[in-house]
């Protein structure tokens, strides 16, 4: 790059049209209306939450590098202070102390109150009909427990190992992708609390942070895992899992469940707004590329050829342990099993890909079984996590006393950093280490090998259809739960 010239501002807004364009940031895969969006000016702050900072360096060409910018000659972009903007300021200084801050649903309504409109929506959405993302919660609302008493449980133990790896829970930090979309700081904020509180962290390919920035970012000894979106460009990928072997990530998540990114239509009701009317989402292929959202517009890298054959190649390229995240029936977990893989995710990928996919809860259920029958399970070298919905560490006691070894959580943690920061993660973590006390306690179980089948009753958790008769002192007596409340403005 030395030997690159100094532009200046003027010089780049010549260059502000379809047939020349050049923009200032810090082969575009999101097509070229974003960019054209941007020609000639300053793209750095539309670009930083959605491209790790070594994008540009590690994918472009250094001869498509036009040059350095002599800063003082560009004419900054004044960015319009909008009316909702202001108002999520405002929220944002009335944000409930994180003291009143209790559970994990409050870290979501403080989140969907300060985030940007576009945050929220590409965070929250889910695809089609949002039916997996709430069946998710459900699912872990049709078990109950069948707890054991007189058990002395005066001191009682959440501790566990994933994938070998020690950790305080047995809950790991899943991938969650653009957390700079929610804070200046992204992913940073969980790998600073993971540190803190001895959790496991789950990078993922598409975090803000770049992945050397988030190791760099971690205290000695600090395990980290890493989820992985298989480039269509296998060297790409080689190079990247084998660069995370040797600075020491313990595990890899292989996606399997996103050949294609579903249709979240909260995040591409978005794209609507910012870039005017008239745009239709997937009339036609063309127009799919623009009028995506934020997640489609950049998945267009992602492999949807990926196969089982293609097992055998990781295993050659890496000695991580591997670990198929996105697994949804039995079928599946056997051919896991046989491929080699130490571990499998029971996921539907938070009800963000197929709409109407069963819950991993309901999934591991036949998981289970099918395994067994095989003598595949239980293995100490082939682990079972699930994910989706889990928000209270009751969830978690049920996943684990049906088969799995830990539970993935993604938004909780992400809604906790975007509203508190490192903080807030650190605090949704100490929330599940009081509830883990409770619940283990009343569940009559000492230690997370005392969690058997027989300590719930999941005989409801298949049929999707239960009838409930309506309550009246429910609906009529009861107060509402309160949430967190805002200071007044
Ligand atoms: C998701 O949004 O569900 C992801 O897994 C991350 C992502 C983000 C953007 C493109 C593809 C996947």
């Amino acid at each position: 790059m030395s030997d690159l010239r100094v532009l200046t501002g003027p010089e780049v807004e010549q260059h502000g049209n379809r047939d020349s364009c050049w923009i200032i940031v810090h082969e575009h895969p999101g097509g070229s209306k974003i960019i054209l969006k941007y020609a000639g000016k300053d793209a750095t702050e539309a670009y930083e939450p959605i491209h790790p900072p070594d994008a540009i360096t590690t994918n472009l060409p250094v001869d498509k590098h036009l040059g350095a910018i002599d800063t003082s000659t560009v004419v900054k972009v004044v960015k319009e202070v909008t009316e909702a903007e202001k108002q999520r300021q405002a929220l944002m200084d009335a944000r409930p102390p994180l003291d009143n801050i209790i559970n994990m649903h409050d870290f979501e309504v403080v989140a969907k109150a300060v985030l940007p409109e576009k945050a929220w929506a590409y965070y929250s959405s889910a695809s089609d009909d949002e039916i997996t993302i709430r069946e998710n919660r459900l699912a872990y609302q049709r078990v109950w427990f069948r707890p054991r008493i007189l058990r002395d449980v005066s001191s009682v133990d959440w501790s566990t190992t994933i994938l070998g790896q020690k950790s305080s829970l047995p809950v790991y930090i899943s991938a969650t992708a653009l957390g700079k979309l929610g804070h200046p700081d992204g992913e940073l904020c969980l790998t600073r609390a993971a540190a803190k509180q001895g959790v496991i962290q789950m990078i993922a390919t598409l975090a803000s942070c770049s992945f050397d920035d988030i190791i760099d970012a971690a205290a000695p000894g600090q395990t980290f895992f890493l989820q992985l979106y298989v480039n269509r460009d296998r060297e790409i990928t080689r190079k990247y899992v084998q660069h995370a072997e040797r600075r020491g990530v313990k595990g890899l998540f292989i996606t399997v469940d996103a050949p294609q990114l579903g249709r979240r239509e909260k995040d591409m009701r978005m794209k609507f707004v910012d870039d005017g009317a008239g745009a239709k989402v997937q009339e036609n292929q063309k127009d799919v590329k623009k009028d995506q959202g934020v997640a489609r517009a950049i998945s267009s890298f992602i492999d949807p050829s990926l196969s089982w054959k293609d097992i055998p190649w990781f295993k050659s390229i890496t000695k991580m342990p591997i670990v198929l995240k996105g697994i949804a029936t039995a079928e599946d977990a056997i051919l896991a099993y046989e491929a080699g893989a130490q571990g499998i995710v029971l996921s539907n990928h938070g009800g963000r890909q197929l709409d109407t996919a069963r819950s991993g809860l309901e999934v591991l259920l036949e998981v289970v079984v099918a395994l067994r029958q095989r003598g595949y399970f239980p293995n100490p070298n082939f682990e079972i996590y699930v994910d989706g919905g889990v928000r209270r560490a009751s969830d978690v006691l049920k996943a684990l006393a049906l088969g799995a070894k830990a539970v993935g959580v993604g938004r909780p943690f992400l809604y906790a950093f975007c509203a508190y920061g490192q903080e807030g993660v650190e605090k949704a973590i100490q929330i599940f280490r009081d509830e883990f006390e409770m619940n283990m306690r009343l569940l009559g179980a000492k230690s997370l090998s005392d969690l058997e089948p027989e300590m719930v009753d999941a005989s409801a958790l298949t049929q999707h259809v239960v009838m409930v008769p309506q309550d009246n002192l429910y609906q009529n007596t009861y107060q509402p739960l309160a949430v967190a409340q805002f200071r007044s403005t």
